[in-house]
């Protein structure tokens, strides 16, 4: 329509305008309160209008993102003046700079003054079906109880406390008890040898030690008072031991002096020690790497809130064992810290039978399971009967961490154990991230998930790959060694009592950057794929290739094996010998390229693996180079006859004894 020049046009232009900037401003407005919705602080960030914009500005914008965060989700005892105080090539690195907190008050007391009788763990005991409740209130009182115990027995704040127990609710308590009154703690695993203990115990200087009388796992008991005593043997700084009753009902333990349950926390600076980990180095000692209290307990809980959905209400599921870092952030410190609902997974995936986590999830109505790929390959290999047997319906997401999942495992686990319907996140980070740096989520719901694809950086998280000279690599459709180019709170300091090595290993290979030891593949649409252990990397014929690649191939066949090649075989498999092998090779030279073929493929019936299933690759290198002296540290070994089959093998393999 034409219009005659005059008011009336000018109206209708300024009236149609309005229209406009009010629709514009309605829908602006809607997308900013939908990412308030999603975080409460995106709403005070500028120009931060979708999740995507929230993405960018936590980059960009690290101090401004962490310093809101830390305002809303932490208990200050004092606020922080210094958002953060980094220098990477140095290894330097502080957060929160002058604040005060307590990290079991942040943990506990805030969430008993609103939700007392919420349940904070839920205790699943080795022998199935009884598990033990354990709410806020109940949990301070046993921290308070155990945080007196220690202080009257001369724990001080800056002293190290080992903690040697099973998952278990006084296991939680005790750790809490520890940042309570400002001790550290150091967690080793239960089922670590007494050797392996002693190394720890000693390196951590720790004066006292907790544990039980037995630990049961799997139907069977462990002696692990008994271990304590031959470990502390030759620990001579150790004053004290305090033994729990593993057959106790925790929540029993109540019936003590009513001041008990009052324990004052300490005040602890932002950068004082909250707890050591041991970690095994590629070769000599276990590294003890030192988490310290706000950024840690911080970065916890936020990417526990966000990468797995937790909502209020919710039942998180994660089956790792406390020993792990996995146990701390995920079984402890993420969901207490945001007041959630937490279980505590004391046996195995296959005890009384391989319907175990299943029946669990159906029981405790378990809406985040939060597991490791070799169980999900252990139970894949069992079939579906024993998934499809439970009720999975409140299962709303499913993790999985420790190592790369191959796209079999992947696969099973989204259309079997969750009907197709849970986003799978693949989560990679390590004990040195404190926390979780890449995963799938967040991001938009409907925002695709590729299998066995840990995909998309978390919050401030900003991935940089290298190449073998050390420079950046700018593209996509790129393998590198991958860095992390900015400082996040939940970052690990030191190496305890060896800060020289920290530097060495972590801040040295790409000054400026924390350099993670792992390779990554960036995919053409910019999404990160972990290949594994860059000492994983093999040189064939002058290509550069992760062994988890060549895994994967192999795990597609029907056939399922491992590694060099050393292939175990599922239990049904027919084809032996010289045939399987050239189908395995075949397979390889299909679908990567004739070079990636094995020259030896040794069947094993096991292969050496830690704990928490990450197969020590190290150890079968130095079998095949013959270097028996040369393999390292192996305290973290979960079987040692493994290691002797296969130097058997090896040896029977190659014509040679060994
Ligand atoms: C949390 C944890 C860390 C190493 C890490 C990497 C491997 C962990 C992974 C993964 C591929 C994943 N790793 N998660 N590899 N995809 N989703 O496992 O800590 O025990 O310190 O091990 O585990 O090699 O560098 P930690």
């Amino acid at each position: 329509m034409w219009l005659p020049c005059g008011g009336t046009s000018n109206y209708i232009v300024t009236h149609f305008r309005r229209r406009l900037f009010k629709a514009y401003f309605r829908d602006l407005g809607r997308r900013r309160c939908n990412v308030a919705a999603f975080m409460p602080e995106a709403a005070g960030f500028d120009g931060v209008s979708d999740r995507s914009a929230l993405q960018e500005f936590s980059v960009s914008n690290s101090e401004s993102f962490w310093a809101a965060v830390a305002r809303q989700r932490l208990s200050w005892i004092r606020p922080f003046h210094t958002v953060q105080d980094c220098d990477l090539s140095r290894g330097e690195i502080k957060w929160f700079v002058g604040g005060q907190l307590n990290v079991s008050v942040n943990c506990l007391d805030r969430h008993v003054h609103t939700c007392p009788e919420r349940v904070a763990l839920i205790w699943e005991r080795d022998e199935s079906g009884s598990e033990v409740k354990v709410t806020y209130r109940e949990l301070l009182e046993m921290t308070c109880r155990l945080g007196n115990l220690l202080r009257r027995h001369g724990v001080k704040r800056g002293d190290c406390v080992t903690i040697y127990m099973p998952t278990c609710p006084l296991a939680v308590a005790s750790m809490l008890a520890c940042a309570r009154i400002g001790a550290a703690h150091n967690v080793v695993f239960a089922g670590f040898s007494a050797e392996a203990l002693a190394e720890r115990i000693r390196d951590a200087q720790s004066g006292t030690v907790i544990t039980v009388n037995q630990g049961v796992r799997g139907g069977k008991v462990t002696e692990l008072k008994k271990t304590v005593d031959t470990a502390v043997q030759s620990c001579p700084a150790v004053q004290q031991v305090f033994v729990a009753m593993r057959t106790e009902n925790p929540v029993a333990m109540t019936a003590r002096d009513v001041e008990d349950v009052v324990c004052e926390p300490a005040a602890m600076d932002s950068e004082d020690v909250l707890f050591l980990l041991y970690t095994s180095g590629s070769t000599g000692k276990p590294k003890g790497l030192v988490h310290t209290q706000a950024g840690y307990l911080l970065y916890a809980a936020l990417t526990h809130r966000y990468v797995f959905s937790y909502h209020d209400g919710d039942v998180f599921g994660c089956v790792a064992d406390i020993g792990w870092i996995t146990g701390h952030s995920y079984s402890v410190y993420g969901p207490l810290a945001n007041g959630g609902t937490t279980v505590l997974f004391e046996s195995t995936p296959i005890y009384p039978d391989p319907g175990r986590y299943w029946e669990m999830v159906q029981r405790l109505k378990i809406n985040q399971f939060y597991g490791a790929p070799t169980a999900i390959r252990l139970l894949l290999k069992y079939g579906d009967e024993w998934v499809h047997k439970y009720d999975r319906s409140t299962l709303k997401t499913l993790g999985s961490v420790g190592e790369p999942i191959n796209t079999e495992a992947w696969e099973w686990y989204h259309r079997v154990v969750g009907d197709g319907r849970c986003p799978v996140v693949d989560t990679w980070w390590q004990t040195e991230t404190g926390g979780i740096c890449i995963s799938p989520r967040p991001s938009d719901a409907d925002a695709e998930i590729v299998p066995g694809m840990a995909m998309r950086p978390f919050f401030s998280i900003k991935p940089t790959l290298m190449d073998t000279e050390g420079k950046v690599l700018t593209s996509n459709d790129v393998s590198g060694a991958l860095c992390i180019a900015q400082p996040w709170p939940g970052m690990a300091r030191t190496i305890h009592n060896n800060h020289q090595r920290f530097i060495e290993t972590y801040c040295r290979p790409h000054p400026g950057y924390f350099f993670t030891g792992d390779g990554a593949y960036r995919s053409k649409e910019g999404y990160y794929q972990i290949t594994g252990r860059l000492d994983d990397v093999i040189n064939v014929s002058g290509h550069r290739i992760g062994t988890a690649e060549i895994e994967d191939v192999l795990v597609r066949t029907s056939l399922s094996p491992g590694v060099y090649a050393f292939v175990v075989l599922k239990n049904d498999v027919e084809v032996q010998g010289a045939a399987l092998c050239q189908q395995l090779n075949n397979m390889v030279s299909k679908k990567i390229a004739k070079y990636a073929c094995p020259d030896f493929i040794q069947f094993v019936q096991r292969l050496p693996k830690t704990r928490s299933g990450k197969i020590m690759r190290r150890v079968l290198r130095k079998v095949v180079e013959r270097d028996l002296d040369g393999v390292g540290d192996l305290s973290t070994l979960d079987d040692p006859t493994a290691v002797q089959e296969i130097i058997q093998g090896h040896g029977d393999l190659c014509g040679k004894q060994p």
